[in-house]
């Protein structure tokens, strides 16, 4: 049973919603814990194929609650015993994960979105790195994803003014990968996610796998892990099932295995 999110799965979509609406969804201790949770039984949840994570009322997320910081908090270990498991289980999940930015992404906020697979924005969405604004340094793997994202230059830029970023800019830098208006945001969010959760779920695991790996290895060594991931995208019935659709000219069914 949770308490800061709420938890809802149909047609093989699992919505993570970020419920404490009235501090926009502020983190509190018990909220990263219970997203790690949520995606970690997503994750070994047969029927769940996608995941969204959103935000209740009008913030997607503004990040680390700071009446739960004062002067005894030691913040290294406020990331590595909440922040740091819940972006590593996000990391590690082989299912697509959308961040369905519906509002302001600030501090730890925009991290969380960061560490997910897609950003769809709200147009009233909007991003800001606000950590230097209180004299912190941008946490939760978000220097690591943002710079992947859009390179050093944009990277420290956003990080060091701290200044709010609209949704449409956010598109043209390349955070994001689309705007939507507010008028089909749901309809949208719902369309995309039920195009994922359609597709062969394990290569898509494995695109995010291998993914980190082409990031991280020289090329010859990441071409040797890359023969071991379609061997066993190969094994699996979707790919099977792909190749055979394609000879008989019909469109394949994916089953997600
Ligand atoms: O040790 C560590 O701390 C490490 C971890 C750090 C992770 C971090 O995330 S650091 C960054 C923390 N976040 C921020 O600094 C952002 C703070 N919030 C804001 O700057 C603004 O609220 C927003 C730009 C996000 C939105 O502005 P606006 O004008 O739309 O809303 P508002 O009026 O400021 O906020 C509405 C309410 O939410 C308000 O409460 P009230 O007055 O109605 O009772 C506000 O205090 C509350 N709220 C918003 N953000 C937070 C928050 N309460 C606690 N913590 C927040 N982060």
């Amino acid at each position: 049973m949770f308490t800061t999110i709420n938890y809802e799965c149909h047609e093989g979509i699992s919505w993570i919603k970020l419920n404490r609406p009235d501090k926009l969804n502020a983190f509190i201790a018990e909220m990263n814990r219970e997203i790690t949770h949520a995606v970690r039984q997503a994750a070994k949840d047969e029927e769940v194929r996608c995941i969204v994570i959103t935000g209740e009322g009008r913030a997607f997320c503004s990040g680390q609650d700071l009446a739960e910081v004062n002067d005894d908090t030691n913040h290294g270990d406020l990331l590595r015993n909440h922040y740091t498991p819940m972006v590593k289980a996000i990391m590690a999940c082989e299912k697509p994960i959308i961040a369905a930015v519906n509002g302001v992404a600030a501090g730890a906020g925009f991290s969380l979105a960061l560490a997910c697979d897609f950003r769809l924005a709200s147009e009233k969405a909007s991003f800001i790195n606000a950590f230097v604004n209180i004299g912190l340094i941008p946490d939760s793997g978000n220097l690591h994803f943002l710079s992947h994202l859009v390179g050093r230059a944009k990277a420290i830029e956003i990080s060091v003014l701290g200044e709010k970023i609209p949704a449409q800019k956010a598109l043209e830098l390349g955070v994001i990968n689309r705007v939507i208006p507010q008028d089909t945001w749901q309809k949208e969010v719902e369309e995309f996610a039920s195009k994922l959760a359609k597709m062969p779920t394990k290569a898509i695991g494995l695109i995010k796998r291998y993914l980190t790996l082409a990031e991280n290895l020289p090329l010859d060594a990441y071409l040797e892990k890359e023969a071991e991931g379609q061997r066993i995208a190969g094994l699996t019935k979707d790919a099977k099932e792909g190749v055979q659709a394609f000879i008989e000219k019909r469109q394949p069914e994916y089953i997600g295995q």
